[in-house]
C-alpha cells in the first residue's frame, strides 16, 4: 500500500479510508446488496495486502494461512507467509508471520501458495518456494507444536523438488495422506504417517478434458486446469478445487470417487472477478457452514501482485454440487457473538481504518501507526445488561491522545473515553481504564482514536468490565 514519497504507516490510512468507496465502487456489480461500506468485511485483512487463502479447522476456531504481497508488487514478490484465526468469521486475530523463506535455509525466495494440516497435535505447513541450489521451484514442509508457531524446516531439505507449485494437503478417512501440487501438471504422492517423507513416486493425475474441462483454444494445456489444487472429502465424495484457465483465472472444480480419481469435471465455482489475474480458493465446514475462501484485488492499490483474502459462506446443492458463488464485500455472516469481558487482543479486527500491526514485546502482536481518526471495528459485541468499565494495555513514545468507545459506526453513541498518556516508548505498556455507560445488548464496537498529529499510541489489548 505504499508508493514513492509517501510513509507507508501514513499511506496506510490514506488507502484503508478509501477502501469503503473502492469496494462499494469495484465491486458493486456482484455486492450483496444488503451492506453498506462501513459494513463491508470483505478482504478479510486491511492491515496488509495477502494472498493464497488456506483454511484449517482446529480446536472451535478458523486458522488462516496465507502469502503476504509485498506494497507496490508489480511480480509475486513474496518473502513470508502470515497467519490469522477467528471463532466467528469475522472479527480476526492477526497472529503474525510464523514462516518466512528464511525458515528453509536452502530456499531462496517466492513464499508462494501453501496450505497447513494438523497430525497428532502437530501442524504441517506445505508451501512451494525457489530452491536455491537449482533455481527451480520446489516443495518444503514446516512444523510446529501450535497452529500458529512458530514453525521450523521439518527436514532441512525440499520435500518435492519438481519445478512445480501449489501444494494442497489431504488426509483421508483411512488415515492415509496425500500431498497434490501442481503448474502446469496435477501431481499427488502418498505421505506417510510422520507428513515430513511419502511412499512411492510423486504420480501425475491424467489432465482429461473429461476430468478438469476442455480449455477455450487449449493446446500446451487442453483442460482448464492452471494451479492451486484445494482436495477434500464430503461424505464419501473427493472434491478438487483449483485455478482454472489463465488468465484471468477462475475457479472451477471436478469431483472424484476416489482421493486419485478418476476425475470428473463439474463446472464452476467463483467467475473471474475482483482485480486479481489469479484467484486461488480454500474450502472449509465451520460451525455448521461452509466456507469458500479466495483472493482479489479489492484493497486501493490492489491488483494481481497486490491481492486481499475474502470469504463467502455458501450452501452445498442438494446433490454435492457446488453453486456459482460471486465475491462480495458483505463477507460472511457472523457465527455468535464476540465476548467484550474477556481479554481480546486489539489485533482482533472485523474493519480497520489506517492501523497496521506489529509483533509487541510481551509476545504475539500490537495495533500501532494509529493516527487521529483512525479506528477498529469489531463487530457483534455482546454487551449483555451493561457494561462498567474499559480496560486497555497501551504504550506511547509520543503524548499519546484518547480511545473513544463507540457503537455501531466510527461516528456512533459514545460510551466511554478513555485517556492515554506518554508511557515513555513505543513497547513500554500501561493500563488505562475509563468508565462506560450505555453499553448494552449486542453491537459493533468501534474503538476510534483521536489525538493530535502523528503517531499517537499502540494498544496491545483491550476488555470491558460488566
Ligand atoms: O501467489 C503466487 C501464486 O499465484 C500462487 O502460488 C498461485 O496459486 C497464484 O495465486
Amino acid at each position: 500500500m505504499s508508493t514513492p514519497n509517501r510513509s507507508p504507516r501514513r499511506l496506510a490510512t490514506l488507502a484503508i479510508t478509501l477502501a469503503s468507496a473502492f469496494l462499494a465502487a469495484t465491486l458493486s456489480a456482484v455486492a450483496d446488496p444488503s451492506p453498506s461500506p462501513v459494513q463491508a468485511d470483505n478482504p478479510i485483512v486491511q492491515t496488509i495486502y495477502t494472498a493464497d487463502p488456506a483454511p484449517l479447522v482446529h480446536n472451535g476456531r478458523v486458522y488462516l494461512y496465507t502469502g503476504h504481497d509485498e506494497d507496490g508488487s508489480t511480480w509475486f514478490t513474496m518473502k513470508e507467509w502470515r497467519v490469522w484465526s477467528s471463532d466467528d468469521m469475522v472479527n480476526w486475530t492477526d497472529h503474525g508471520s510464523p514462516l518466512n523463506i528464511d525458515t528453509f535455509s536452502w530456499a531462496r525466495q517466492d513464499a508462494w501458495a501453501g496450505q497447513a494440516v494438523e497430525r497428532n497435535g502437530k501442524f504441517y505447513w506445505y508451501v512451494p518456494v525457489i530452491n536455491d541450489a537449482t533455481g527451480r521451484n520446489a516443495i518444503g514442509v514446516a512444523v510446529a507444536d501450535s497452529p500458529t508457531g512458530p514453525f521450523r524446516d521439518a527436514i532441512g531439505r525440499p520435500l518435492i523438488d519438481n519445478a512445480e507449485i501449489d501444494p494442497t494437503v489431504f488426509i483421508d478417512t483411512d488415515g492415509q495422506a496425500y500431498l497434490y501440487w501442481g503448474n502446469p501438471n496435477l501431481w499427488y504422492v502418498k505421505l506417510n504417517a510422520d507428513m515430513t517423507s511419502y511412499s512411492g513416486s510423486p504420480a501425475k493425475i491424467p489432465l482429461t478434458t473429461q476430468g478438469f474441462g476442455t480449455r477455450p483454444g487449449g493446446t500446451d494445456r487442453p483442460t482448464l486446469y492452471e494451479e492451486g489444487p484445494w482436495v477434500y472429502k464430503r461424505g464419501s465424495l473427493y472434491y478438487n478445487v483449483f485455478a482454472a484457465q489463465c488468465c484471468s483465472e477462475f475457479i472451477a472444480y471436478s469431483t472424484a470417487p476416489g482421493p486419485t480419481g478418476p476425475w470428473t469435471y463439474r463446472g464452476t465455482v467463483m467467475p473471474a472477478q475482483g482485480s486479481s489475474f489469479t484467484n486461488h480458493a480454500g474450502v472449509i465446514d465451520f460451525k455448521g457452514g461452509s466456507y469458500f475462501f479466495y483472493h482479489n484485488g479489492a484493497l486501493p492499490g490492489g491488483g494481481g501482485f497486490t491481492r486481499s483474502v475474502a470469504v463467502e459462506k455458501f450452501t452445498y446443492n442438494a446433490d454435492g454440487t457446488i453453486p456459482t458463488i460471486n465475491m462480495t464485500t458483505g463477507g460472511a455472516p457472523q457465527v455468535g457473538s464476540l465476548n467484550p469481558y474477556v481479554r481480546q487482543e486489539a489485533e482482533t479486527i472485523a474493519w480497520g481504518t489506517g492501523v497496521e500491526t506489529e509483533p509487541a514485546s510481551g509476545g504475539g502482536m500490537n495495533v500501532g501507526w494509529i493516527e487521529n481518526g483512525d479506528s477498529i471495528k469489531v463487530e457483534g459485541a455482546a454487551f449483555g445488561t451493561g457494561a462498567s468499565s474499559f480496560t486497555a494495555r497501551v504504550a506511547s513514545a509520543t503524548a499519546g491522545g484518547t480511545i473513544e468507545l463507540r457503537l455501531d459506526g466510527p461516528n456512533g453513541t459514545r460510551v466511554g473515553t478513555c485517556s492515554v498518556s506518554g508511557t515513555g516508548g513505543w513497547q513500554n505498556w500501561a493500563n488505562v481504564t475509563c468508565p462506560v455507560s450505555g453499553a448494552t445488548g449486542n453491537h459493533d464496537l468501534y474503538l476510534k482514536f483521536t489525538g493530535g498529529s502523528g503517531y499517537l499510541y499502540n494498544v496491545d489489548w483491550w476488555q470491558f468490565t460488566a
